[in-house]
């Protein structure tokens, strides 16, 4: 009896699964966020991840925001005359089966006013949201790596 009782739940966890697979093949698909560790004095981050598009019409990413910080905006650093410049993105365009990279040096996102000390190994919450209506939330871990430091510009 106790095994006939767990069979259907075993089943309604395998079609749940199922439709949240079906669910996130159809929006955005996020691989290798993470942000960038920053000094102890500074209030700005910097995350970078490699956004999908798995689905066959262009979709646009309308903001990114975060439950761990006051504010999160994208930001695309250009060097014009030898100096590194940011300018904001008001939105990523996403091409059909197509990818966006966000890495330093690059597109970016911006990360401001952390909520709590964030130090290598701890991790944020970042929400995706595009033109469709949908959104996508990702874990991004807390790294310290050397370089690229898109976070220490002016703002
Ligand atoms: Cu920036």
């Amino acid at each position: 009896m106790q095994i006939n009782m767990r069979i259907p739940a075993a089943f309604a966890l395998l079609f749940l699964s199922f439709l949240s697979t079906t669910m996130a093949g159809a929006a955005v698909d996020v691989e290798a966020p993470w942000v960038r560790e920053a000094p102890p004095a500074s209030t700005v981050l910097a995350a970078y991840m490699l956004l999908n598009n798995t689905g066959d019409k262009p979709r646009t990413i309308t903001r990114i925001d975060s439950p761990d910080f006051r504010d999160a905006r994208i930001h695309r650093t250009v060097v014009e005359d030898g100096v590194a410049k940011m300018l904001p993105v008001e939105q990523l365009q996403l091409p059909a089966s197509g990818s966006v990279t966000l890495e330093p040096g690059g597109l970016h996102l911006m990360l401001f006013d952390p909520q709590r000390p964030l130090r290598d190994g701890d991790s944020v919450i970042l929400l995706i949201h595009d033109s469709e209506g949908d959104s996508v939330t990702v874990h991004a871990p807390v790294v310290r790596k050397a370089g690229g430091h898109d976070h220490s510009h002016h703002h």
